[in-house]
Order: C-alpha cells, then sequence, then structure tokens
C-alpha cells in the first residue's frame, strides 16, 4: 500500500516546513518537496492542510469494568472514535483487582484490544502487592513490551494503592526502567468526605467536586512527588486538574526531579458548574475524577501547558451511559467515574489552544503526540514526521468548522461533555500505519487493523536518573537536610 500527501505543510514538535510525504509498507519512505505521485496507490492533496503526527492519548479506558459496571466504548468503537478525531494511538490501562494476577489481568486485556481499529499499547496497575506482583511487573517489562505501571491514590476498598505498595512498587519499576504513573488524590480523605456529605443528606451529583476538592489533589501530590523524590524515581502524575498539583509539578522540575504532568481536555475547558445542573442527568454524566474545577484552575493548566510545566493531554476515555450513570440516582459516590473525549481531544485544544494564541501549532504537536511518544520511549516510531516512522499522521484542515454533538459523534456514548462547542480546526484526513483510515468525517477504519506496540524499557531519563542516583545516593534526603541546615535564625 502506497499513500503519498502533497502540498501540505509538515508540522512536527520542533519545527514546521512545506514537504511531500510518501508512506510504503505502514511506514513513511521520504519526506521532501516534490515528490512523485507515479504508480502510488492513494494520493492527498493536502493545499493548505498540515501534515502532523498522528495523536496519542496516554490515558484511555475502553470497556473498563469499573463500580459495578462496565464502560460503554469498546476497544473498536473507542479506537474508531479516535481516528475519526486523528488520534492514532491510544494508551489504555490493563487493572488488575485486588488479588488478581498482573499477568492474567493483562492477556485478559490483551484479549479485548484485539478488535482495536488503531495501534494502541498498555499502561499496568498495581493495586496491590506480594511476591507474585514483583515476579509480574519483570515479566511484563522483559517479555510483553510494558514500561509503566500505574497507581490509583484514590478508590479506596477497590482498586487503591496505599504508601506501602507505591513504596514497593516504584523502586521495582526503576530497577525494570520503567515509569510510575498515578492518579493523585488522597483517597482516605475522599472516602470520608463522601461518608460525611451523605450524612448531611447531600446525595447529588453536587457532593461529587464536594467530596474531592483541589486539595484532596493537591495532597496526593505533593506527598506522590516527595515519594519519588526520596525513591529516586521519576513520576508522571495522569489528569492533572488542579493549581495545587501544577504548582507541586513546578516545584519539583525547579529542583530537577524528572516529573512528567498530564492534562485532560476535559478539565482545560469544563467548570464545577456542571455538577449543579438542574439536570440530574446532565450533572450525573459529568462526574468524574478529578472533578472539573472552579474557573480558576482552567487558566492555571493552560499556563502549564504552554509554560512547559505539564507535558501531555489526553482524554481519561471512560464512557458510560445515562442508565449506568443512573446507578447512583441515590448516591453520588456510586455514580460510576467517567467521561469521553477521545474523538475531540485534538479539535478541542486546536481550537482553544492554537485559535486563541495559547499554543503555536508545533507545541500541539508537542502535546498531543510527540512529548507523549518521549516519555513512554516510542519515539521516533512515534510521534514525528520523518523517515522510518510509523506512517501515522494526520492531515489537518485548520478551516474544518464542526459543532460537536452527541448525535454525530462515533463515541459509543449517550453523552458528549463537549456538546455544542464550534471548534475550527480538525482532521481532513487520518492515516493509520499507512493506510486511510478516515476521509472527510468518513471512517474506513477496520476492526483488527490496530496493532499492540510494545513499548522498550530505559528510556534515556530512566538511564540518567539511575546514574544520579549512583553518585547522589538518597540525593534528595541529602538536599533537604543540607537545605534545613542552611539558615539558622
Ligand atoms: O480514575 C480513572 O482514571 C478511571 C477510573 C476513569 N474514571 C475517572 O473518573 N477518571
Ligand atoms: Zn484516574
Ligand atoms: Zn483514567
Amino acid at each position: 500500500m502506497s499513500l503519498v500527501i502533497k502540498n501540505g505543510t509538515v508540522v512536527n514538535a520542533d519545527r514546521s516546513f512545506s514537504a511531500d510525504v510518501l508512506c510504503e509498507g505502514g511506514r513513511i519512505a521520504a519526506v521532501e518537496p516534490g515528490l512523485s505521485t507515479l504508480g502510488i496507490e492513494t494520493v492527498i492533496d493536502a493545499r493548505g492542510q498540515l501534515v502532523m503526527p498522528g495523536g496519542i492519548d496516554p490515558h484511555t479506558h475502553m470497556q473498563l469494568p469499573f463500580m459495578g459496571t462496565v464502560a460503554s466504548e469498546d476497544f473498536y468503537s473507542g479506537t474508531a472514535a479516535a481516528l475519526a478525531g486523528g488520534t492514532t494511538m491510544i494508551i489504555d490501562f490493563v487493572i488488575p483487582s485486588p488479588g488478581e494476577r498482573l499477568l492474567d489481568a493483562y492477556h485478559k486485556w490483551r484479549q479485548w484490544a484485539e478488535k482495536s481499529c488503531c495501534d494502541y499499547s498498555f499502561h499496568v496497575a498495581v493495586t496491590w502487592w506480594d511476591e507474585s506482583v514483583y515476579d509480574d511487573m519483570g515479566t511484563l517489562v522483559r517479555d510483553w513490551g510494558v514500561n509503566s505501571f500505574k497507581h490509583f491514590m484514590a478508590y479506596k476498598g477497590a482498586i487503591m494503592a496505599d504508601d506501602g505498595v507505591l513504596t514497593q512498587s516504584f523502586p521495582r519499576a526503576l530497577e525494570l526502567g520503567a515509569l510510575p504513573t498515578v492518579h493523585a488524590e488522597n483517597g482516605e480523605l475522599v472516602d470520608y468526605l463522601q461518608k460525611l456529605l451523605l450524612k448531611k443528606g447531600i446525595v447529588g451529583p453536587e457532593g461529587h467536586p464536594q467530596s474531592r476538592p483541589p486539595k484532596v489533589e493537591g495532597e496526593a501530590a505533593q506527598r506522590v512527588i516527595q515519594i519519588a523524590s526520596i525513591l529516586g524515581v521519576p513520576l508522571y502524575l495522569v489528569h492533572n486538574s488542579a493549581i495545587e498539583s501544577v504548582d507541586a509539578i513546578a516545584a519539583a522540575r525547579r529542583q530537577g526531579q524528572r516529573v512528567f504532568g498530564e492534562c485532560l481536555t476535559q478539565h482545560l475547558l469544563i467548570d464545577e458548574s456542571v455538577y449543579y445542573d438542574r439536570d440530574w442527568g446532565r450533572a450525573a454524566a459529568h462526574v468524574m475524577s478529578p472533578p472539573f474545577r472552579p474557573r480558576a484552575h482552567q487558566e492555571a493548566l493552560w499556563d502549564a501547558l504552554s509554560g512547559g510545566v505539564l507535558q501531555t493531554t489526553a482524554t481519561d476515555h471512560c464512557c458510560f451511559c445515562g442508565e449506568q450513570k443512573a446507578m447512583g440516582r441515590e448516591d453520588f459516590a456510586k455514580i460510576p467515574n467517567g467521561t469521553g473525549g477521545v474523538e475531540d481531544r485534538m479539535a478541542v485544544l486546536w481550537h482553544h489552544g492554537v485559535n486563541m494564541g495559547r499554543l503555536s501549532p508545533n507545541d500541539f504537536v508537542a502535546l498531543t503526540s510527540s512529548n507523549a511518544a518521549r516519555i513512554f520511549n516510542l519515539y521516533p516510531r512515534k510521534g514525528v514526521v520523518q523517515p522510518g516512522a510509523d506512517a501515522d499522521l494526520v492531515v489537518w484542515d485548520p478551516s474544518l468548522r464542526r459543532t460537536i454533538r452527541a448525535e454525530t459523534q462515533h463515541q459509543r456514548v449517550d453523552f458528549n461533555v463537549f456538546e455544542g462547542m464550534e471548534v475550527t480546526g480538525g482532521p481532513a484526513y487520518t492515516v493509520s500505519n499507512g493506510q486511510m483510515a478516515c476521509a472527510d468525517g468518513k471512517l474506513l477504519a477496520t476492526a483488527g487493523a490496530g496493532r499492540y506496540v510494545d513499548r522498550p524499557a530505559f528510556p534515556a531519563y530512566m538511564e540518567a536518573q539511575r546514574r544520579q542516583n549512583e553518585r547522589h545516593p538518597m540525593r534528595s534526603v541529602a538536599r533537604s537536610t543540607a537545605a534545613s541546615s542552611a539558615w539558622r535564625p
């Protein structure tokens, strides 16, 4: 299968330039002006359009069993929706139940994902600890291409990893050359506040943000950053939504700590007023964790994206339809947590980021693709338009106007948190593995066309971290002790 994209402007994270792009055998074969179309099966005229690396969404949950139900979006429909929005790879999550062997859960999720339309990979969650977890982490890194392990500091009584699990799992991840990632909310505080609010008779969706105020996230972010510093491990914090966690990450990075942060497109644009909607269903449809915040947090997130404090954007795509959300009709703590976004992430970020002058097109590529590729050791196979890379591309039409609506979306859910939003800029064509996967909004993707992508251990920053730890064992403890003794009243 050969495909050439003519007359476009190539936009990578580092620069933009005019060039044609030739794809052959699923790889990018050439990126230069004046490429011939002779004998090429598919020719795209990208005049006035941008040719970017396909989006990578590092945080999705297709068909996740969670809170007594299963997310409505499966790996086929969710990856089809991703392609429709210009995303050509997802990193989803294997989430073992406490006591379930990590390897068993991994192979279960691998089976579920076989129907994917685009490439995919998995973070594996550490939700409990014993020798078998230690062993399975090693097997997953060595034999199955896993290089990141997730830890939920929230969801007490379900999948929450307490500090004891973190202090076992983090050093093991470092030893294996894998990156620990975390959902940072204090699960004990959430549990306490949920019970307190319910006792006061607050049972509606408005109880959700009240049980998880920004400081519940900030405390966990600060704590886990300190734990990572003392243990000498790099760290990736998912779905940062609050000023408190952004400040914690900024402070850590200023001190040279390797901390990466992610932001969801939803948290950039939706505020906590949605939980006070008189329509219970609409309010409940927005229940996700961390919750949507007061507006001041959104500007801080935008600043963190354009200022490099946060490196990636994601969606945490985890969909539940109205009748599933209604499981929490009498008790907000029982509303399945999650919202969708995999189809809209790139257009929403382009419109509110690039069109509004907050981000350059190159920033946009870094935040939707290249940085995630670098952090999860997929670069330059993914995340860049250059010869040798996978032919995962999006031909972006900056003039394409669309109104986001649940009734016209490809996502398999009966709600869209961006309902009615008008965006300018979107994918004219999505190319996945060198094949046309979506053209002018028409899906051409096929179930099973997606491939599982191995992610090698020991990215460059991991090697550097290990050398730093050898040079300065317990560096951060020594550093903080030195700092505290530096000044005496
Ligand atoms: O916490 C997560 O990331 C999963 C369980 C999706 N749900 C959510 O509310 N973010
Ligand atoms: Zn989470
Ligand atoms: Zn998630």
